[in-house]
């Protein structure tokens, strides 16, 4: 049951606030507690995230319908839970300062920027659609496409995990998001500023004799034509751009692109309450 007036909220239960079917701007850190489950309802809502650190995921907010922005005060030091629910959202934490925050865009083709930290590493989803995840210069964050054609642009380093014939469908707020590669070079995933501080996981093919490389130009396509699901046929996983295929070779042969179990495990730890448990997931992405 949705706020009766914009950008004023109720509590619904002990633990869930809600903001209006209309769009609402708020800045969280005007209420207390700021750290319930906050659903922001339908309308483009314009949500500035509460800088009050109450441990665990201080800011726990979905857009849910409309064309939703969230974005963080300067300096804040909170782990944020931020999904942006259907259509285009952006969410740009870049004036946080503490990495270690959950960002999905679910469904749309949404905008998903990281934290400005040095380490500690947030979790950058984008669900469907055809996403954008961009990892600031100086930072480190896990990024995850999703289904759809998604651009990663890596100004710092980046831990990718690039969708393909997997067997898993990860579960979203908006229920499943399938995972397959693509069958056509024009709807594979777009990799920008691959370099040696970057690795990406390959989850659904059990070793790098497996991956195939295709250069086009200066970019090449990562491919497979044989995954642990049993797909077989020519699937795209993702063109590195500016990369020849001699140098996705390096890449491969220095350990930056993984596959097999240490691909899968990074995968399967990509559930919020490991994140929440251990920032650090297990070291999985190291
Ligand atoms: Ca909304
Ligand atoms: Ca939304
Ligand atoms: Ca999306
Ligand atoms: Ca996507």
């Amino acid at each position: 049951m949705p706020s009766p007036t914009a950008n004023t909220s109720i509590v619904i239960t002990g633990d869930i606030r809600e903001f209006s079917d209309f769009a609402d701007t708020v800045n969280l850190s005007n209420v207390s507690p700021s750290n319930l489950q906050t659903r922001m309802f339908g309308g483009n809502d314009i949500v500035t995230l509460s800088n009050v650190n109450l441990g665990g995921f201080s800011n726990r907010v979905n857009g849910n319908n409309g064309s939703d922005q969230f974005t963080a005060l300067a300096s804040s030091q909170t782990r944020d839970f931020v999904l942006g629910g259907p259509e285009t959202d952006i969410i740009n934490l870049t004036n946080s300062t503490a990495g270690a925050d959950w960002q999905n865009g679910n469904k749309g083709d949404d905008q998903i920027t990281g934290g400005n930290q040095g380490t500690v590493r947030s979790i950058l989803r984008g669900g469907s659609g055809n996403d954008t995840i961009t990892i600031n210069a100086g930072s480190t964050h896990i990024a995850v496409g999703d289904f759809g054609k998604d651009t990663y642009i890596l100004n710092g380093a980046g831990r990718l995990v690039l969708r393909t014939d997997d067997g898993t469908e990860e579960g979203d707020s908006n229920g499943l998001v399938q995972r397959n590669a693509a069958q056509n070079a024009s709807e594979a995933d777009i990799v920008t500023n691959f370099t040696a501080f970057d690795k990406a996981y390959v989850p659904g093919v059990a070793d790098s004799g497996q991956l195939i490389r295709e250069q086009v130009g200066g970019d090449t396509y990562l491919k497979a034509q044989s995954f642990t699901n049993g797909t077989t046929g020519m699937r795209y996983i993702a063109k590195f751009n500016g990369i020849t295929a001699a140098a996705l070779l390096n890449f491969i042969n220095n350990g930056q692109i993984i596959t097999g179990d240490a691909a899968d495990r990074a995968l399967r730890a990509l559930t919020p309450d490991n994140f929440l448990n251990d920032a650090n997931l297990g070291g999985v992405f190291d």
